[in-house]
Parts: structure tokens; sequence; C-alpha cells
């Protein structure tokens, strides 16, 4: 057994046993291991940051665990298919997009998920950047290899946008609205954004990478000073700061979940759950960037675009950065 995986088991039957202690004989029995390499690994988990008490007669019990994600701990319990099988966490990178996009060149898995502590080159989109101070939020990228045509990829979007959304609900209790194309707004500011970016031939995707970026536990101080719109974090809406390997954890299943379903069912679950928690919904906005228009957001449609009714009749618009219209503009 690799050390990774006999720490991740130890580490499983600390948590099963959270009240107690775990004996050194029940380790080696279930692990298969002798007392000495039990021993290494729990002072290996210790140097991980791991408070792990031993006492002579009763065996080992889990105090605390480290505030760095780990990928033992991330993996822990995941229950996934498709997504989280491989998952590194790195410290300190440029951007988890980039790293997911070598992997995917070189073959890495399905549902590989990268993580960073800190972005040094955090991206948005059109070479924009995205703020990554380090152990406040996450920012995390998931590679995917689906069998389908780069068009019928687009959904992917606004499934990962509803999985972010989920997952906010279930461990944060936040009600998040979606903003098209591809922000989440927690009282109307900007709380995570999503960067998605695919490497494909005409009829094929070679593998798609889905980056998302979430404020959880960012201060005000830590942002940029000049924002294209108004951000916030969870903490700073609710209050309250948000366990950040809770919220991964949830995330990825919701992924799994909602990409299985996907798969099985087509875009039509996900365009409809993302359109239920659609932002500025019969309010008047406004579209810059790629597509130019003004008018009363319908909602989308079957293929993701957004619906505008205008002073010419209803537009299908398919870019652009879209900024809610006071009554004064
Ligand atoms: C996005 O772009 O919203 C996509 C952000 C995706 C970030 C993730 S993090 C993990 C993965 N790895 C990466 O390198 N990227 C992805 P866009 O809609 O273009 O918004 C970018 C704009 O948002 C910037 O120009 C700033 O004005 C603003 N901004 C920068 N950092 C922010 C933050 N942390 N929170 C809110 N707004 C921010």
């Amino acid at each position: 057994m690799a050390a990774g995986d006999a720490r991740e088991h130890i580490l499983e039957l600390l948590r099963q046993t959270s009240e107690g202690h775990v004996s050194g004989e029940e380790i080696c029995r279930v692990l298969g291991v002798s007392r000495a390499a039990v021993w290494k690994h729990i002072r290996a988990l210790r140097e991980l940051g791991y408070d792990i008490q031993g006492v002579a007669s009763r065996g080992y019990r889990l105090l605390a665990a480290p505030e760095r994600l780990l990928a033992a701990e991330v993996r822990a319990g995941l229950g996934t298919r498709r997504i989280g099988g491989d998952v590194r966490v790195f410290d300190r990178i440029d951007s988890t997009n980039t790293v997911a996009h070598r992997l995917g060149a070189e073959g890495g898995a399905d549902g590989t998920v990268v993580v960073a502590e800190e972005q040094t080159a955090g991206r948005g989109r059109l070479g924009r950047s995205w703020a990554s101070p380090a152990g406040v939020n996450l920012y995390l990228s998931v590679l995917l290899r689906p069998e389908l045509p780069p068009q019928r990829t687009i959904p992917l979007t606004f499934l990962a946008a509803v999985a972010v959304a989920r997952a906010l609900a279930e461990t944060c209790g936040v009600q998040a609205e979606l903003k098209w194309p591809n922000d989440l707004l927690l009282n109307g500011r900007k709380v995570a954004g999503l960067l998605n970016e695919m490497q494909a031939e005409t009829e094929r995707v070679n593998y798609l990478v889905l980056g998302i970026g979430l404020n959880l536990n960012m201060t005000p101080d830590q942002f940029p000073p000049l924002l294209r719109y108004p951000a916030t974090s969870v903490r700073i809406a609710s209050g309250r700061s948000a366990d950040r390997l809770q919220v991964l954890q949830s995330l990825l299943r919701w992924l799994d979940r909602l990409y299985d379903e996907f798969l099985a069912q087509g875009p039509e679950p996900i365009l409809r759950a993302w359109d239920e928690r659609c932002a500025f919904r019969g309010k008047p906005v406004q579209v810059s960037g790629g597509d130019q228009a003004r008018g009363v957001l319908v909602g989308i449609d079957a293929d993701g675009a957004l619906l505008l009714d205008t002073a010419a009749g209803r537009r299908r618009i398919l870019s652009g950065d879209l900024q809610p219209l006071s009554g004064k503009d």
C-alpha cells in the first residue's frame, strides 16, 4: 500500500471513532502492516499538521485536522464516481487552470481536480486577473474528458455555477444568484467566477478545464482596489466564516452528481436549475463587451443564450458582460 493511501486509511479509521481511541493493533490489522509502520505513518501525519493524541493503553485519537487543504482530506469519504479520483493540492502555483491544462495534455484522468492555496497568476476571462490570496478561498480546476462534440459542452459552465450555488446553500446556508454567463452573486455582489477552457478539434473535445474561484473567508482589505463588479465573500455576506474543506467536498459531490445527470439526460435539467437562480430576471440590464444591448432580462434559452426584451424586440445574446441598470441609467 502506498504511504499516502495508508495515511488516508488511518485518518478514516480515526474519524470513524471520533469519540474514542483506535488501538495500534486495530490499525495494524486493518491495514495489514507492522506496529513500526503505523508509528511512522502517525508521525508523518503529525508533521502534516494533524493533532493526533497517543495514549499508551488505548491507542490514537484525532483531536484536530490542519488548516491547510490536503489531498487525502479532500478525498476522504468523498464517494464520487467521476470527479476527484485524483486530487492534487498545491501551496502556491500560477493558476490551477494552467496546471490542469498541462495534466490534460499529459493524459490526466477524467475528473482530476487541481486545487491551490494561493495563485500567483489567477486568470479571469479575456486576459483579466483573479485575486487569489493564500489560505482563505477556494481556487480549483476540474479536468473533464466528455465524449461530446465541442458545441454540446456549453452547458458545463452552467453546470459548474449550479454546483457552486448548491454547495454554498448546503454548507454555508446562503443562497447565491447566478449572473449570466459565469458569475455567482451574494447580496448582489460577485462571490465566485468561473473560467471554462477547452482543448478540442472540430468534431471532438480533447479535454475541458472547469476553473472555479470562490471567495469564502476573504476580508475587504484583500480585494484589489478597482473591480469591474462589486465583490464579496461568504464571510463578508453572512458574517460567518466557511469551512473550506467542507465546501470543497460538497462542491465536488455536486459537480459529480450534476455531471452524471448531464451525461445521462442532456442539458435541460441543468439549464432549468440555472434559470431558477437567475439574477436580474424582469430587471433592466445592459450587455457590453461581446454583444451590445439594453433590455429587460427574460432568462436563458435551451442553448444557454441570454434572452433580453429590447426596444427592438426579443434578442438572444451569446457573449458579453452583464450589468444591472438602475432607474437613472
Ligand atoms: C471570472 O472572470 O470571473 C473567472 C474567474 C475564474 C477564477 C478561477 S480560480 C481557479 C481557476 N484558475 C484560474 O486561473 N482561474 C480560475 P471575469 O468575469 O473576467 O472576472 C474577472 C474580474 O473580476 C477582474 O477583472 C476583477 O475586476 C474582478 N476580480 C478579480 N478577483 C476577484 C475576486 N477574487 N472576487 C471578485 N472579483 C474579482
